[in-house]
C-alpha cells in the first residue's frame, strides 16, 4: 500500500470527485454509480430490474420498461457498461448496458440517471458479447454467446443438429444522434459459434469488428471438455463498414421475429412497450468479403483495441500467453489471401503468424481482459493468478504485476477503452473477498480496488464494496457530465394523461370498478388527504404529481396493503400506484420521504366500504366536497 494512500483517496466533505465510475450489478440487473477516487456510491440505477427504493417496475409508468417477448422479467443479470462514444471518447450522454439472460440492450440517460430504452435482441441466446460500440456509437453490436436456430418454428430441432442448424447472429443496433434512440438496423448471420467480449476498431481500423469466439469446435454438451479441444479457437474479425454498404444496397432478406421495443417518455413520464415483428438478416454465408477468422489461443474471452487502433489484444482464458495482433499485418494478410483455410463454409482463416505482432510471454494464469493508459501501455487482469499485469504493447515486455484481493474479473482504466485514455486511474473488478472486509454471513460483499497507475509501478489506494457482481466498468471525466444534470421536470411541460397540475386539479373519478386518485404533494401535505366510498372490489389507482419545482424535493407514497412499493416522485414528475384493497375499513396513506420538519404529518386516510355500499365517493382537504362520476 501507498503510505499516502488516504490522502490520495480523500475528496474532502463538500467537494466532487474527479470521475463518475458507471459499474454493472451483475446478476443485481442494475448499474450502479460511484465517485473516483473515493469510492463513494452514489446511485444505483435499476436497468433489467426492479427497484423498491425508487418504485421502479412497481409503478405503472415504469412497467412496461421490463416487458419482453417472454413477458414481464423483474430482473437479468447485467454484465457490461459501455459509453457512447463521440469520435472514439467518451461523450457523457448515455450509457449502455446488456442483460446477459433475455437477451436486450439499455440505454441510460446521464440526464436523469435512469433507464431510458430497452431493445431485445431476437435471434439471439445469450447476450454477453455486448454492448460493444463503433467510434461514433453509430452502432452498439451485440452478439450471441449461444448460437441457436434462429427465432421461430423451425428452432424444434434436435441438439445434435448443432453443426447444421445453430446460428450465430450479430446485430447492429442504430443509435439516432440527437434523441439516442435505438433500432436494429440488421442482423449478419454467422456459423454457430459463441462468441464473446469483443470491441470495434478505433482510428485506423474504425470500420471493424473484433469478435471473440470459442467453441470453434461446434460441440453442444459438455462444453467444459468438448469446446477446450482447439489449442486456438479464433477472432472473427469483421468489415462493418462494408456490411452496412450491403445493407444499404437493399442486401438481406427480412426474418419474421418477436422483440420488445420499450421506450420511456420524459413528457408524459410514462414507458411505452411495443412489439416489433421483423429484423432484416444478410448471411455472411452469402458474401465472401465481409468476415475473417483469426486464430486465437485458447477459449478466448474477450479482445480489445488499443487507443491508436492499430493492435488487437486476444485473451485466452486457458492461454499462457497474450497475442497481440496488428491490424496492418491482417489488411496484407487479407490482400495477399495469406489464408491457411477455409472453415465453417466459406470463412477464410488468416495465417495467424500473419496476423501476428507478437506474444506476451509468460504473463500470468487466464488472461480476461485488456485496458490501456496514454503511454503505449496495456493492463491485462487475470484471474486464475488473481493480478493485474502492465506491459508495455510495443515492447511485448511485462513491467509490472499487483495481486488483486481477490480473482479479478474486468478491470477499467479511466477512458482505458477510448482514443485518449486518461492513465490515472485503474479500478479491478473482484470477484471474491473473503477477508478483505467485516464478514457479513455467507454472503461476502464484491469488490472494487482502485489503483493509481501514473507511475512506473500501480499503486494500491482503496478498496471498496460493490453492488451486485461488477464486471465491465466505465469512467467518465465529472466536468463532462455533472452540469448537464437534471434538477427538476418542469411541471408545465409534464403531458401525464392523469396530471393534477396544482391542487385545484386534484380529484378523485369513478370510472366502474376502477377509481382515479389524482392526488398533489407539496410539503407538507396531500391533496386530497380524506378519501371515502371506495369500495371492496375496486382498483384504485393513485396517480401522485410532485408540484415542487425544487431540486432535491422528492416526496413518497404508501398506502396500508400495497401490493408492490412505495412511490418516489421526482418534483414535477406524476406516478401511479396501483391498490387493491382486499378488507373494510380506515387505510393510512403517507409520505415516505423525509421531506420537511412536517414530514410526519404528511399523511391522509382513504375509507373503504363494503360492495356496493351507499358513502359517496368523496375527497377532501380541509372540507368535504362531493366526487364527480358514479
Ligand atoms: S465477463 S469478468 Cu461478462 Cu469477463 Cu465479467
Ligand atoms: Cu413529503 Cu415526506
Amino acid at each position: 500500500m501507498a503510505g499516502n494512500a488516504a490522502q490520495r483517496t480523500y475528496v474532502p466533505p463538500g467537494q466532487y470527485d474527479e470521475f463518475y465510475n458507471f459499474v454493472s450489478g451483475g446478476f443485481s440487473g442494475q448499474m450502479s454509480v460511484y465517485g473516483l477516487p473515493s469510492g463513494r456510491l452514489f446511485r444505483v440505477i435499476p436497468v433489467f430490474s426492479v427497484d423498491p427504493e425508487k418504485g421502479w417496475g412497481f409503478s405503472e409508468e415504469t412497467k412496461p420498461m421490463l416487458e419482453t417477448s417472454h413477458g414481464f422479467i423483474p430482473w437479468d443479470d447485467l454484465h457490461h457498461i459501455e459509453a457512447s462514444f463521440t469520435d472514439g471518447m467518451a461523450d457523457g450522454k448515455w450509457m449502455f448496458a446488456n442483460s446477459n439472460n433475455t437477451p436486450r440492450l439499455a440505454r441510460i440517460d446521464l440526464t436523469t440517471y435512469r433507464t431510458a430504452e430497452i431493445i431485445e435482441i431476437p435471434n439471439t441466446g445469450g447476450n454477453h458479447c455486448s454492448p460493444f460500440t463503433t467510434e461514433n456509437s453509430e452502432y452498439v453490436i451485440a452478439a450471441t454467446r449461444f448460437s441457436v436456430p434462429p427465432d421461430g418454428p423451425g428452432g424444434d430441432v434436435p441438439i445434435s443438429s448443432y453443426k447444421e442448424n445453430f446460428k450465430g447472429h450479430i446485430s447492429f443496433v442504430s443509435v439516432d444522434k440527437e434523441t439516442g434512440e435505438f433500432d436494429i438496423a440488421f442482423q449478419l448471420k454467422t456459423p454457430g459459434l459463441n462468441f464473446d467480449l469483443s470491441s470495434a476498431g478505433k482510428g485506423k481500423s474504425n470500420g471493424w469488428l473484433f469478435l471473440s469466439c470459442y467453441n470453434s469446435e461446434q460441440a453442444h454438451t459438455l462444453l467444459e471438455v468438448s469446446a477446450s479441444q482447439n489449442d486456438k479457437d479464433f477472432i472473427l474479425a469483421i468489415n462493418w463498414k462494408k456490411a452496412e454498404e450491403y445493407f444499404k444496397a437493399g442486401k438481406g432478406t427480412k426474418q419474421a421475429v418477436r422483440y420488445a421495443h420499450n421506450k420511456y417518455n420524459e413528457e408524459t413520464h410514462s414507458a411505452t412497450s411495443e412489439i416489433k415483428t421483423d429484423v432484416t438478416v444478410l448471411d455472411l454465408a452469402d458474401f465472401e468479403d465481409l468476415a475473417y477468422l483469426i486464430p486465437c489461443p485458447k477459449s478466448p474471452h474477450g479482445t480489445d483495441v488499443n487507443p491508436t487502433g492499430e493492435y488487437i489484444i486476444g485473451s485466452g482464458k486457458l492461454a499462457a500467453l497474450i497475442p497481440v495482433f496488428s491490424f496492418d499485418k491482417l489488411q496484407n494478410a487479407i490482400a495477399n489471401k495469406d489464408f491457411e483455410a477455409e472453415l465453417y463454409s466459406g470463412i477464410p482463416v488468416v495465417k495467424y503468424e500473419s496476423a501476428l505482432y507478437g506474444e506476451v510471454e509468460k504473463p500470468g494464469l487466464g488472461p480476461l481482459h485488456t485496458e490501456f493508459d496514454d503511454k503505449g501501455n496495456a493492463y491485462t487482469s487475470f484471474f486464475v493468478s488473481s493480478e493485474v499485469v502492465k506491459w508495455n504493447i510495443e515492447k511485448l515486455e511485462v513491467i509490472d504485476r499487483q495481486p488483486t484481493y481477490y480473482s479479478v474479473g474486468h478491470l477499467m482504466v479511466a477512458g482505458g477503452n477510448t482514443k485518449k485514455p486518461f492513465g490515472k486511474y485503474l479500478v479491478a473488478y473482484n470477484k471474491i473477498t473473503k477477508d478483505r472486509f467485516l464478514p457479513t454471513g455467507p454472503e461476502l460483499c464484491h469488490a472494487a480496488q482502485l489503483f493509481d497507475i501514473s507511475g512506473e509501478k500501480m499503486e494500491l489506494l482503496l478498496d471498496f464494496p460493490t453492488i451486485g457482481e461488477p464486471h465491465y466498468a466505465q469512467a467518465v471525466p465529472a466536468d463532462l457530465i455533472k452540469d448537464r444534470s437534471l434538477k427538476i421536470y418542469d411541471i408545465n411541460a409534464n403531458s401525464h394523461p392523469y396530471i393534477a397540475k396544482g391542487e385545484s386539479e386534484a380529484r378523485v373519478e369513478r370510472n366502474g370498478n376502477t377509481v382515479h386518485v389524482y392526488l398533489t404533494t407539496i410539503r407538507s401535505h396531500f391533496t386530497p388527504d380524506n378519501i371515502e366510498g371506495i369500495q371492496l372490489g375496486d382498483e384504485v389507482l393513485f396517480h401522485v404529481t410532485n408540484i415542487e419545482q425544487d431540486w432535491d424535493m422528492p416526496h413518497g407514497f404508501a398506502i396500508k396493503g400495497a401490493g408492490n412499493s412505495e412511490l418516489l416522485v421526482m418534483p414535477g414528475e406524476t406516478q401511479t400506484l396501483k391498490w387493491i384493497p382486499d378488507r373494510m375499513g380506515i387505510f393510512p396513506m403517507y409520505c415516505t420521504d423525509f421531506c420537511s420538519a412536517l414530514h410526519q404529518e404528511m399523511s391522509g386516510y382513504v375509507r373503504v366500504s363494503a360492495k356496493g355500499s351507499n358513502v359517496p365517493l368523496t375527497f377532501s382537504t380541509g372540507t368535504s366536497q362531493a366526487a364527480a362520476g358514479e
